[in-house]
């Protein structure tokens, strides 16, 4: 395995007890973000100048299985699924099926569509940017930021950042009933303390600092911290601080604007009666995500996104470290701030997050040098085969062809056909109970 952990892995799945994380912050490099926005502007264009090849050590990408495990989606019920990967410079594309049930056009890698929690990584990098520039601190209580906000003053900026503070998540409820809870948000603009107050209806689910456990509200605080810090928008610092140095060309954040600017491929959220036919959920202010997930995006600027962040050009090199202090999230899984890993079967661990947000799955995901990065995308929601078989892009982009084919009784029992099926691929996702049906 290449990553290591603060802790060790191999736990249970669910909510993980864990030892204090007491993780002091890195002293920040005297570089500043104007410096790292504009030598990311760069990089960016320079990537097959590195020394360091994404070859080394990798095996090359599995194209045709790539392609397969697009297909897999389909028969599991996604209209389209695509994928692109992004090698040192070359670039792959897979792509099948519709972006438009109505009009058959297909899905096409250039489509934008809505990254979901993918978001949280950009929300990370900014908070990150500001504890750099010395206004926050990691380990300090939010509620020295934002008096009186949260239920206990031991809530630190970190637990948040991690999933360990505690705070309910609020979507729990709001979806439990996945298409009447969505056409009940749909067009509703929520304000951040709105959201929040769902989640302090309950008490904390944890004591804070000690149990992994996933919550919207973490980085719905995050927003607020942002917005109390900087007096700007949470779209303003995305732009300023991430999307124009970068030139992420297909990056946006339209909260609470209903329509994804551009060219786009159209979501469709399963219902959970079976056989009902998919909801098109395209058109959602998302307002009930923000800081946690609106963000609309492209593989392309996904794929940049991440790379540039494990290279080092959005942060200083011990905030990126602070981002890597893993948390067990089960046997191949971490989750660092606002960043997950996850672990190959060929030993490889990748870097990134995912995202669920209705009618859109995504997976974006780069290797520990940035050098290889791939994101893919299925255009649909609330169906856990689907969810399960795009994992297996991560498979194909990073261990190439597959030794053997599956054999053995168990093999295909549990997962549909293509490559990867049977092979060390992760069947629990980390989303709350009862986000995607079976
Ligand atoms: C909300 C419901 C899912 C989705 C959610 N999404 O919390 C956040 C996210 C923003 O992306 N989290 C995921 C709905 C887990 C991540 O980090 O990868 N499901 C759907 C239901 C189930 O409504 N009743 O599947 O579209």
């Amino acid at each position: 395995m290449v990553s290591t952990g603060m802790v060790g892995r191999g736990t249970a799945l669910g909510a993980v007890l864990l030892s204090l994380l007491a993780v002091p912050a890195q002293a920040a490099s005297a570089t500043t973000a104007a410096e790292r926005a504009s030598s990311a502007t760069k990089s960016t264009t320079s990537v097959a100048k590195s020394t360091t090849s994404a070859a080394e050590g990798m095996p090359a990408p599995d194209l045709t299985g790539l392609q397969q495990v697009l297909r897999s989606a389909l028969a599991e019920g996604a209209p389209g699924a695509m994928a692109r990967i992004d090698d040192n410079g070359t670039v792959h594309r897979a792509a099948e099926g519709v972006a438009d049930r109505e009009t058959g056009r297909a899905i096409s890698t250039g489509d934008r569509f809505r990254v979901g929690s993918v978001t949280k990584s950009f929300s990370t990098v900014v908070l990150l940017q500001l504890v750099d520039e010395g206004r926050l601190d990691l380990d300090t209580s939010v509620n020295t930021y934002l008096p009186g906000l949260l239920p206990d003053d031991q809530i630190t900026v970190r637990h948040l950042l991690s999933h360990r503070s505690g705070l309910y998540d609020y979507t729990n409820d709001m979806f439990e009933a996945t298409v009447p809870g969505f056409e009940s948000v749909r067009n509703k603009v929520f304000t951040l303390q709105e959201l929040l107050d769902l989640s302090l209806r309950k008490p904390l689910t944890d004591k804070p600092g000690t149990t992994f456990r996933y919550s919207n509200t973490n980085f719905v605080v995050v927003g607020q911290l942002i917005e109390k810090l900087t007096g700007h928008s949470l779209g303003t610092e995305y732009r300023d601080r991430i999307i124009a140095p970068l030139k992420l060309r297909d990056t946006s954040y339209v909260h609470p604007d209903t329509a994804i600017p551009g060219r786009h491929t159209k979501g469709y959220l399963r219902p959970d009666e079976t056989g009902a036919p998919l909801v098109d959920s395209t058109r959602q202010t998302v307002s009930w995500a923000q800081s946690a997930g609106a963000m609309i995006s492209s593989t392309r600027d996904l794929d940049t996104f991440f790379s540039a962040l494990l290279r080092g050009r959005l942060l200083p090199a011990g905030l990126l470290t602070q981002m890597q202090q893993w948390v067990p999230v089960n046997s191949t899984q971490g989750y660092g701030l606002g960043l997950r890993r996850r672990d190959l079967s060929c030993g490889i661990s990748v870097y990134g997050h995912t995202g669920t947000v209705q009618g859109y799955y995504t997976y974006s995901f780069t290797s520990k040098d940035g050098q290889r990065s791939i994101t893919a995308v299925a255009n649909t929601s609330n169906n856990s085969n689907v969810l399960g078989v795009m994992a297996r892009t991560l498979e194909a982009a990073f261990c190439g062809k597959p030794a053997a084919a599956p054999t053995g009784p168990t093999a295909r029992a549990t997962t549909p056909g293509g490559p990867y099926a049977e092979h060390h691929v992760e069947r629990y996702e980390d989303i709350a109970p009862g986000i995607a049906r079976h």
